[in-house]
Parts: structure tokens; sequence; C-alpha cells
């Protein structure tokens, strides 16, 4: 099989607007990208615990009501080249820029449901389903050759404020074949890996989907745990990811000659929570200055307020600050439930090398001090 097609924008592009462009839009592929060309044939069977299975066409889910949810998505593994200096981790690496903020348009999984008898806002369906898996049409070697899987609770699947869409549309564009058309499900404020693309079937199942990537990877272990000692299923697949944030203004190491120096990037939290603050230090975390926040230009960005604000959308945060004396630049975000950023990556390093939202540091060197020890 050959190697799953991975890319991530530069960091500094990638803040560049709001709305990321699909071309600037990381991609994540577990196996070959595959073609689905004859849309009239195609078909999302929908069965499993239904007491109706039906195979719905693109037309029928472009007529039920179309809804736009400006979200963001992020790789489990963003920032996990980071992690991996610390300890060695498995996984694909990734600078801070395995995540992006796409506007999605399609149906929601809760209308798309109805149609096989689950009502709104249901935790078990009529003959015992609990969950909601999505089989996508793509193959992959972790599958031993079969599809890409994933599960929700039908608790959140049958919930129209959880905005799960069956997705046709990215930035009112249609979908394109890397990010999973003609149809992906979208699963706001989780984890990247449960949004499957090119979905081929919806299964009413009882208990949550046991394919590779919910089981036997994204999870999160403790720095305890090695590839000796592992328990997969001590673990609870990973669903929302907790709150991130990352410099996109600046590279790992800069040299600047100017006494001020702009620190720009992304805030972003799970489950719907907004992004309260974001914190910059540039003095090894002793005082910080508040960023200022903002998603669309004129319209104050209010955290947890979903109507002034896009709830499952990232935050960008801006702030000048002077140079540091000690060279180092630090960001932490803090969401509205209070949760911060840990400040170091050790205390929650795993060997997957996923959710590594430790502080985001910096380094910022003045030209004159380099060129002086340079002599
Ligand atoms: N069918 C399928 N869906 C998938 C994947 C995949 O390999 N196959 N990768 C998942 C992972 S891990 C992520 S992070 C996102 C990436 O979506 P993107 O490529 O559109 O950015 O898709 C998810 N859905
Ligand atoms: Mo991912």
């Amino acid at each position: 099989m050959q190697d799953p097609f991975n890319a991530e924008p530069h960091r500094a592009d990638l803040i560049s607007s709001f709305v990321t462009p699909v071309d600037f839009f990381y991609k994540r592929n577990h196996g070959p990208i595959p073609i689905v060309e004859d849309l009239e044939r195609y078909r999302v069977s929908i069965g499993g615990l239904v007491e109706k299975p039906i195979e719905v066409s693109m037309d029928e889910l472009r007529k039920l009501p179309k809804y736009s949810v400006t979200a963001t998505l992020q790789c489990a593994g963003n920032r996990r080249t980071a992690m991996s200096k610390k300890r060695t981790v498995k996984g694909v690496g990734w600078d801070v820029a395995a995540l992006g903020n796409a506007t999605w348009g399609g149906a929601k999984l809760s209308d798309v449901l109805e149609l096989v008898g689950i009502a709104k806002l249901s935790t078990m369906s009529s003959l015992g389903g609990m969950y909601v898996e999505f089989i996508s049409v793509d193959r992959c070697k972790e599958e031993k050759g079969g599809p890409y899987k994933a599960s929700i609770p039908l608790r959140q699947a049958t919930n129209p404020d959880s905005d799960v869409l069956l997705a046709y549309e990215m930035n009112d564009e249609v979908l394109n074949r890397d990010h999973g058309y003609p149809l992906r499900v979208i699963v706001p404020g989780v984890i990247g890996a449960r949004s499957v693309k090119w979905l081929d079937r919806i299964d009413i199942i009882k208990e949550e989907c046991q394919g590779f990537f919910m089981q036997n990877d994204y999870k999160m272990f403790p720095p305890s745990v090695d590839w000796n000692n592992i328990n997969w299923s001590t673990r609870k697949p990973q669903m929302d990811f907790p709150v991130q944030c990352a410099i996109c203004s600046l590279e790992d190491i800069n040299v600047t000659n100017n006494g001020k120096i702009t620190v720009a990037g992304y805030a972003v939290s799970g489950g719907g929570r907004g992004i309260e603050r974001v914190d910059i230090s540039v003095d090894g975390g002793k005082t910080w200055i508040e960023a200022e926040r903002y998603q669309k230009s004129n319209i104050p960005y209010i955290a947890d307020d979903d109507l002034a604000s896009e709830k499952w959308a990232w935050v960008l945060f801006k702030a000048v600050v002077d140079v540091p004396e000690n060279g180092e630049i630090i960001a932490k975000a803090v969401d509205s439930a209070a949760n911060v950023q840990p400040e170091n990556v050790e205390s929650i390093w795993n060997l997957r090398g996923i959710l590594n939202t430790s502080w985001h540091r910096v380094l910022v060197r003045k030209e004159s001090s380099v060129a002086k020890s340079s002599l």
C-alpha cells in the first residue's frame, strides 16, 4: 500500500484568515484517497439496530435542511513533533498546523437519523442501539485492508445542538477529494479522527465501534505507559479535545532587530467551549499579559455566546510585546470552563504523542546579541 498523503500548511499562513482556505487546510489520511465518481449511484446505507434500514442518495440528503457550521477540525497529533523531542513517540510528525477552521455545509445527522425512525434527543434506538458508527470507502492497513471507521454516542448524534453534519460542502464549495468527496462526517469539538471522510455506511450499534482507530489508537495514556506495558482496553477512545493554543506569527527560533514583536496565533477548545483568555509571557511565566481575541472583524468575540460567536470555531489572538530578555515567548489559553493548558509537555507525554497542548514556547533573539555572541 502506498504511503498515505499527509500535509499541513506553514504556520504563518494558517492564521492569515479566520476561515482557512481549502488549500491551507491540513490533510490527514490513513490509506490511499479513494475516488467516488458515480454520484448517480452513490448511496449511504443506514442500518444496524434500526427498524427500517435505508439507502440515501446525495439528492435526498440535499433535500434535507442545509446547515452551515464553522468548526475547527484538529488532528489529535497536532504538535506531536515537539512532544517527540522530549521523548520519542510513535506517529506522523506535525508542527502546530494540523488543524483548520472551515465552514462546513450539509445535513444535520439528527435530521438524517429521523429517516430511519430515530427521534431527536434519543439515547437509545428502539432496538437498543446506543452508538452511531461511520464506515468509509477508503481502506487502510491498520484495519487489515478494511475501511476506516469511528463512532459517536447516539445522544450526541441525535442532538441538533451538537451540530454533527454529513457535509457535502467546505467553504461554500463542493467538498474536494482530499477532504472526503462526496460526503464526510463533521463532529465539531471532537478530535479529527472521528470525522470520517468518504462516508459509505452508517450503522446504529450497541457498543462503541471496535475499529482500530477507536480501540487501538487515539487514546490518551499516562506518561508511565510504554509499548511493553500498554493495555489498550483500559482507556476510552479520545473524543473532545482539550484547550489548545499556538503562536503562528513566529517560528520556533527567531531573530529580530526590533524592540517589539507581534505574537499572533490560534486558540481553540473542544466540546463547544469558548476561549476565555489567551495569556502571553515574556518572563518565563512569572507575569502575563492578555492578548486580544477575535473571530470576525467588528464583532466582539464572546466566549460561550453562540449567538455572537462561533462556538465550534477557533479564536485568533494577537499581542504586541517587548522582545524578552530571556529570549522566550510563551502563550497559553484558558477556556470557558477555566481549563488551562499544562505548563510542561512531560506531564502529558504519551506514547502515541497525542494532544500536546503544553504551553507554546518560541525563542526570539535580538540581532545585536546574536552578533555579539558569534564574535
Ligand atoms: N475515511 C477516513 N476518514 C478520516 C481519516 C482517514 O484516514 N480516512 N482520517 C481522520 C483523521 S485522523 C483526521 S485528523 C481527519 C483529517 O481530515 P482532513 O484530511 O479533511 O483535514 O480526518 C479523519 N477522517
Ligand atoms: Mo488525526
